[in-house]
């Protein structure tokens, strides 16, 4: 596996949708390009953050070719997980035929499934998609908290590539990158980055990049060239805005943010709730300054 195609920062897209709730994909574009200047090295698609489990399989699709249209060049990682397995390995292959670089998943989510299990719908993940297998970790969405010797089955194994990590166990992401450190471990918390890296992340994937990706890029490159002190001023800027997300509802402010920078992301769909007059002026009065 080529290390440098994996590392750096990528985007955890968020998805458009225009008045009628349907897929943007104009918008969509639109925002690859953005991110695109802004230096990430590629795109995380129809994650937690693209809102993946409120999309149909056919809207799945249609938002990993759109990506892969605008974006070719780029390195692609499509999360493919669903609480139907059935969809997963629909995904799984339809990822392999778009040319993506690697697929990802949540580990299945909702019934109580042993480790077993969990491992069974990996590994079925990883051999009909054919490609690298990124394991997500995020723990407090997905209820499913693996330790760290369930990690390292999966990461003494070629068919996976790494993780990533959305966790601030960074004593467990440290461990898992010194016992494989070929592996790519990815800092899922954007407002931990910089711990991140210091225990030894190659990468991050992220929500907030989406308009802020190129504050990332910068702070990767100051750590890599041992100038901590910036590094942390620019994450410490960049947590003044997240503090304010956070505040509002992490992917609807960030839809917000970009709607105000002239991109048509419209609301996060139902059950979210479109933001209120206040949220929106706080998302314009409070962090558009700050960006
Ligand atoms: O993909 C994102 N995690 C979630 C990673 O959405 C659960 C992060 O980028 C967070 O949105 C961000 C704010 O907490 O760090």
């Amino acid at each position: 596996m080529e290390q440098k195609k994996f590392d750096g920062i990528f985007t955890a897209l968020l998805t458009p949708f225009d008045k009628n709730d349907c897929v943007n994909t104009k918008a969509l574009s639109e925002l690859v390009k953005f991110n695109l200047g802004m230096g990430v090295r590629g795109f995380y698609v129809t994650g937690s953050t693209g809102e993946a489990f409120l999309l149909s399989t056919e809207e799945r699709k249609l938002v990993m070719e759109t990506v892969r249209d605008t974006a070719p060049d780029a390195t692609l990682i499509a999360h493919i997980g669903s609480p139907r397995a059935k969809e997963a390995l629909e995904l799984a292959q339809y990822a392999k035929e778009l040319g993506y670089d690697a697929i990802s998943s949540v580990a299945p989510i909702y019934y109580k499934y042993s480790f077993d299990e969990i491992k069974n719908y990996y590994y079925r993940l990883a051999d009909t998609g054919e490609l690298p297998m990124l394991v997500y970790h995020i723990p407090t969405f997905s209820g499913v908290n693996l330790g760290l010797g369930e990690m390292r089955q999966f990461l003494c194994d070629d068919r996976f590539m790494g993780i990533k990590y959305t966790s601030n166990d960074f004593f467990m992401l440290e461990q898992c990158k010194s016992s494989f450190p070929d592996k790519i471990v990815y800092n899922g918390f954007d407002e931990m980055f910089l711990c991140g890296l210091s225990m030894g992340a190659d990468g991050a994937i992220g929500s907030t990049y989406n308009f802020m990706a190129d504050k990332f890029v910068k702070i990767h490159e100051l750590f890599k060239a041992g100038n901590i002190a910036e590094a942390q001023k620019l994450q410490i800027k960049a947590n003044e805005i997240i503090a304010l997300l956070c505040k509002v509802g992490v992917m609807p402010a960030e839809k917000e943010v970009l709607n105000l920078l002239g991109y048509d992301m419209g609301d996060c769909r139902h059950p979210f709730s479109p933001l209120s007059d206040e949220a929106k002026k706080l998302v314009k009065d409070q962090i558009l300054p700050l960006i």
